[in-house]
């Protein structure tokens, strides 16, 4: 009887994939996806930006080339533009906030460390340089434990309004300002959890749902419709159109959203308007619990680590 009760066990454990269960477990969680190697191209800024990371260690501090900084003043300068119009409050605060205490300004690509110490204070995120476009589910399971992954590298000047992966002016202009709001990290935070130990197919939904969320996201405010996700408030050309009344625009609804097919090629055909981050947050969090998975996990802010309610 004891070796079939155990058998009964493992089996039910190896149907669940491998997941974090302590904010240092992170450390294992950098598989990268290279739709483009950076070894092919010696005039990328990837080849000179160090990849492994450990918790604990300092974040790197990049000395960006003169180049590299009239890049982001060109991508800065743009879209900075157009926030007070297009970006939700939240977004604008933070903003403001981030021009006054971690260096953001057209001249200077703010540094990881200035950045995640801000974020720390307000929501507990922090930073950590990511080597490029992590896995799904690795880059999910990080924000369970309130970490962003963030590249360092700086796209290619010759595109400064176009860039295939994510880059810092995409993670320091679009991720960076909402992560400071405290419904937006929590909303964050709650994809993350209901990734650890998700099947494929779970994954594949959550990350769909983050796209159309902390990507592509909308929201209404006072009776206007405006943006709090990445994707669009790190690209001038998909924020306006965005916002032009030109796309579709469908209520934020976590299990539509999660299934509905996505264009990482062009423009959103069609985007999901929240009625508020609240909101949003409320419909996410009861989304997350129709999960099925053998385990409930709660997250214990004290020591950074998940644990299973339903184990003794
Ligand atoms: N990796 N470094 C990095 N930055 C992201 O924004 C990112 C990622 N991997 C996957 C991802 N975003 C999402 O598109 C979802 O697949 C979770
Ligand atoms: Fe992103």
């Amino acid at each position: 009887l004891k070796s079939v009760a155990k058998d009964v066990k493992t089996s039910r454990e190896d149907k669940v994939p491998w997941f974090p269960r302590k904010i240092q477990d992170l450390d294992k969680c950098h598989h990268l996806i290279t739709k483009y190697d950076p070894s092919l191209d010696h005039g990328h800024p990837m080849c000179h930006i160090s990849s492994l990371h450990y918790r604990g260690d300092p974040l790197p501090h990049i000395e960006y080339t003169a180049q590299e900084t009239a890049t982001w003043r060109e991508v800065y300068r743009k879209l900075r533009s157009l926030y007070p119009t297009h970006a939700c409050t939240q977004y604008l605060d933070a903003f403001q906030q981030l021009e006054k205490h971690c260096g953001y300004r057209e001249d200077n690509i703010p540094q990881l460390q200035d950045v995640s110490r801000f974020l720390q204070e307000r929501t507990g995120f922090q930073l950590r340089p990511a080597a490029g476009l992590l896995s799904a589910r690795d880059f999910l399971a990080s924000l369970a434990f309130r970490v962003f992954q963030c590249t360092q590298y700086i796209r290619h000047f010759s595109s400064p309004m176009h860039s295939p992966e994510p880059d810092c002016c995409h993670e320091l202009l679009g991720h960076v300002p909402m992560l400071a709001d405290r419904e937006f990290a929590q909303f964050s935070q709650d994809i993350g959890l209901a990734s650890l130990g998700s099947s494929e197919e779970e994954i594949e939904k959550l990350a769909t749902l983050y796209w159309f969320t902390v990507e592509f996201g909308l929201c209404k405010q006072n009776g206007l419709i405006k943006a709090y996700g990445a994707g669009l408030l790190s690209s001038y050309g998909e924020l306006m159109y965005a916002l032009s009344n030109k796309p579709e625009y469908k209520p934020f609804d976590p299990a539509v959203a999660a299934v509905h097919p996505y264009q990482d090629q062009a423009f959103q055909p069609v985007y999901f308007v929240a009625e508020n981050l609240e909101d949003a947050k409320v419909k996410l969090q009861s989304y997350a619990m129709k999960i099925k998975k053998p385990f409930a996990l709660h997250y214990d802010p004290f020591t950074g680590s998940v644990e299973d309610l339903n184990s003794p």
